[in-house]
């Protein structure tokens, strides 16, 4: 299991989480998805054969490009 932080620039709004909440939940193996309006991050915990990889294209796709990797 592997939990990342991303930082989200585009998120302006709810409309914003809920969407990237949902889209990124679909994606199989993909554990829980939390994302913030005030910070604009978005923590991700998955498991194979979800992968940083995916994630990141997915969120590219749908306009929500990520900013930056936030390092625990
Ligand atoms: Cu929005």
């Amino acid at each position: 299991m592997n939990t990342v932080t991303y930082n989200i620039p585009a998120i302006h709004c709810g409309h914003c989480i809920h969407t990237i909440e949902t889209e990124v939940g679909e994606l199989q193996g993909i554990q829980s998805v939390k994302a913030d309006e005030a910070t604009k991050k978005v923590e991700i915990t998955f498991d194979t054969p979800a992968s940083e990889e995916k994630i990141k294209a997915l969120l590219a796709e749908i306009e929500y490009p990520v900013g930056g990797l936030i390092t625990l």
